[in-house]
C-alpha cells in the first residue's frame, strides 16, 4: 500500500551528539521527534486536538516503523484516548515501543502512579506529563523527583494559559506553572501551542521564546510545522534553548520527507 509516508531513504543518523559539537564548536544537535498520535487503535492527526476532526492514518506501529526506516532516532507516541480521558490505548502503546528501535516519548493519560508505572515499563526513554502537572502538582514533583530526566512535561498552552484533559479545560497560567515545575527541577518542556496544532501555518516563535526566557531547561518544540524553513526557523532558537521540535501532520499529509527535514536540521 502506498501512503503518503511511505517514501523509504537514506536512514544514516544525520545528528550529531551534543557533546562533538560542543567539542567542535557547531550548533547543538537539533532532534526531530516524528508524531504517532493514537486514536481508537489507529494513528490520526487532529486540527488543533479537536476530537472528531481527526484524518486517519492506519496503523499506528507501520506508522511509527515508516518513520523509523527514514532517519528518526525519537517517536512522540500519543494516546490521544487517554488524554480525553478515555479508555486507552496502553496495549497499542505498549507494542509499538517494543517494536521499533528508537528513544520513545509516550504522554497522554499519565497522572496518577499506576498510569505512569505502566508507561515507563513499556521502556519508552520517557514520558511526557501534562494535565497532572497541572492539576496534580505535588505528585508531578514526585514523579519528577523519582524519575528525573525520564519525565518531561507537557505545556499545551493556549494564549497565556495551559490546556489541560485533551485540551478541553484549563489548567491556569503558563508562567506561573512554569515557575512550579522549574522549582520542582523538571528536566525539559514539551511545548504545545494549541491554536497551531495540526493548523499547518507555522510554529508560535514567540511563544517558545517567551518560555526559553523563563527556564534554563531544554523546550521542545510542538505545533504548526508546515515546511521545511518552519524547522530551520525552530533551530535558529537552538540557541536559546529549543532542543527539539515534534511533527506530526506535515509528515503525513507529504509536506516534506522526515529525512529531508533530518537533513535540514544537520545541516
Ligand atoms: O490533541 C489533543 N486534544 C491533545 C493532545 N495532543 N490533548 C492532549 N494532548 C497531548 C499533549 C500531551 O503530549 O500534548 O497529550 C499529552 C498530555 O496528556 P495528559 O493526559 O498528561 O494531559
Amino acid at each position: 500500500m502506498s501512503t503518503p509516508w511511505s517514501g523509504i531513504v537514506d536512514s544514516g543518523s544525520l545528528v550529531e551528539p551534543v557533546e562533538a559539537s560542543r567539542r567542535l564548536g557547531t550548533s547543538p544537535a537539533f532532534e526531530l521527534f516524528p508524531a504517532v498520535d493514537v486514536l481508537g487503535g489507529q494513528a490520526v492527526q487532529l486540527v488543533q486536538g479537536v476530537d472528531g476532526s481527526q484524518k486517519v492514518f492506519g496503523d499506528p506501529l507501520a506508522a511509527a516503523r515508516q518513520w523509523q526506516a527514514q532517519g528518526a532516532r525519537w517517536l512522540h507516541l500519543v494516546d490521544l484516548d487517554a488524554a480525553f480521558g478515555r479508555e486507552s490505548n496502553a496495549d497499542v502503546i505498549a507494542a509499538i515501543v517494543a517494536g521499533v528501535d528508537l528513544d520513545v516519548e509516550v504522554t497522554g493519560g499519565i497522572r496518577d502512579d499506576e498510569t505512569l508505572a505502566r508507561a515507563l515499563a513499556t521502556g519508552c526513554r520517557r514520558v511526557n506529563i501534562g494535565t497532572a502537572a497541572v492539576e496534580r502538582p505535588d505528585w508531578c514533583a514526585a514523579a519528577i523527583a523519582a524519575h528525573g530526566d525520564r519525565i518531561a512535561i507537557a505545556l499545551d498552552v493556549r494564549g497565556t494559559r495551559l490546556a489541560a484533559r485533551g485540551w478541553t479545560s484549563e489548567g491556569g497560567e503558563l508562567d506561573e506553572a512554569l515557575e512550579r515545575l522549574d522549582a520542582a527541577g523538571a528536566a525539559r518542556y514539551v511545548v504545545t501551542d494549541v491554536g497551531s496544532d495540526g493548523m499547518m501555518r507555522g510554529p508560535n516563535l514567540d511563544l517558545l521564546r517567551h518560555v526559553c526566557g523563563r527556564t534554563n531547561a531544554p523546550v521542545v518544540a510542538s505545533g504548526g510545522v508546515a515546511t521545511l524553513d518552519d524547522l530551520r526557523a525552530l533551530r535558529e532558537l537552538a540557541d536559546e534553548g529549543v532542543e527539539g521540535a515534534i511533527i506530526g501532520t506535515a509528515l503525513y499529509v507529504g509536506g516534506f520527507t522526515l529525512a529531508e527535514a533530518l537533513a535540514v536540521v544537520a545541516g
